[in-house]
């Protein structure tokens, strides 16, 4: 298959606290505040990623940690990497595969990722694909963005039935629901958990985002849902802005 991802990051408009200007052809890092060895090191992390290579997200990992680099600035690599790939898929320059791959092997290290090591706002998000659709990479691709921005998050992994997410809002005292729908047949049980959450009077203290390649703005007020976004990155900007967290 061509791999359209030639790896190189072409731009960084701003990401935290590291800028990347491209300017005829060639590739400036403005940084910030962070210490010079931490900055190479996380833009060296967020290249394998949008690599798409196993191999190579894994060894950029195990250097950084052998160089005693902190693990936050590890997670803010794994951060601009995929946020990178999810603009790349709505642009249509990577192909799913390859996200598929990158979203995988990141899923498969958060938990050798101490709780300190994640900024924390305090806010809690239950994320999952709808009962019927087994479709993960888009929903776990935001789940890993979603932690590494700070929030609490409880990913339930896919085809979660409507009684699993209503529980796991009760359980976990949720502030964001986040509802991944990739068929146009299972789109319609983002409205049953909506309405489902109503019935059980849950739905006043809690914010639902709905979102997957399927679902519009338009479906989105239809069945309620407060936040909409296209793509991972999106959700989010929208879900810091409606909690109101930096
Ligand atoms: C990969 C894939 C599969 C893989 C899934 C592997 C896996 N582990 O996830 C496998 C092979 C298992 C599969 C199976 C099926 N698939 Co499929 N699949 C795809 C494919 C090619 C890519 C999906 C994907 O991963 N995209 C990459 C990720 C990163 O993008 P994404 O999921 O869209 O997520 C982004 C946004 O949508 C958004 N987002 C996602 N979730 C959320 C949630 C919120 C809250 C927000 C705000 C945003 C958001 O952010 C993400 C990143 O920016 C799509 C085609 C396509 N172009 O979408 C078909 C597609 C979704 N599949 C389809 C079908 C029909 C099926 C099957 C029924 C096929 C079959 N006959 O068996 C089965 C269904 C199984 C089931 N019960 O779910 C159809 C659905 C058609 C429809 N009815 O709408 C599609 C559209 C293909 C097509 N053109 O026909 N599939």
């Amino acid at each position: 298959m061509e791999n359209k991802n030639d790896g190189k990051i072409k731009e960084f408009k701003e990401v935290g606290k590291i800028e990347r200007v491209e300017e005829a052809g060639k590739v400036e890092e403005v940084v910030k505040t962070e210490g010079i060895e931490e900055v190479g090191e996380i833009l060296k992390i967020s290249e394998t990623i949008y690599k798409c290579d196993k191999d190579l997200i894994e060894k950029s990992i195990i250097d950084a940690r052998n160089k005693g680099i902190d693990d936050k600035y590890i997670i803010k690599g794994i951060s601009i990497g995929l946020s990178k790939i999810s603009d790349s898929i709505s642009d249509d320059e990577l192909f799913m595969p390859q996200a598929g791959v990158a979203t995988k092997v990141v899923d498969s290290l958060m938990d050798e990722f101490g709780k300190d090591a994640f900024e924390n706002n305090g806010k809690t998000i239950i994320i999952g694909t709808v009962e019927g659709d087994v479709h993960e990479i888009g929903k776990t691709l935001l789940s890993i963005l979603f932690k590494t921005s700070g929030f609490k998050v409880y990913d339930l992994g896919t085809d979660v039935s409507k009684e699993e997410f209503i529980e796991a809002v009760k359980k976990y005292d949720a502030d964001l629901l986040s509802l991944s729908a990739l068929m146009t047949t299972t789109m319609n049980m983002q409205k049953e958990i909506i309405e489902e959450l109503k019935e059980k009077s849950l739905r006043d203290k809690l914010l639902v985002m709905v979102g997957g390649a399927p679902v519009t703005k338009e479906w989105a007020k239809e069945i309620g849902a407060d936040l909409y976004a296209e793509d991972a990155t999106g959700a989010v900007k929208i879900a810091k802005e409606a909690l109101g967290v930096k």
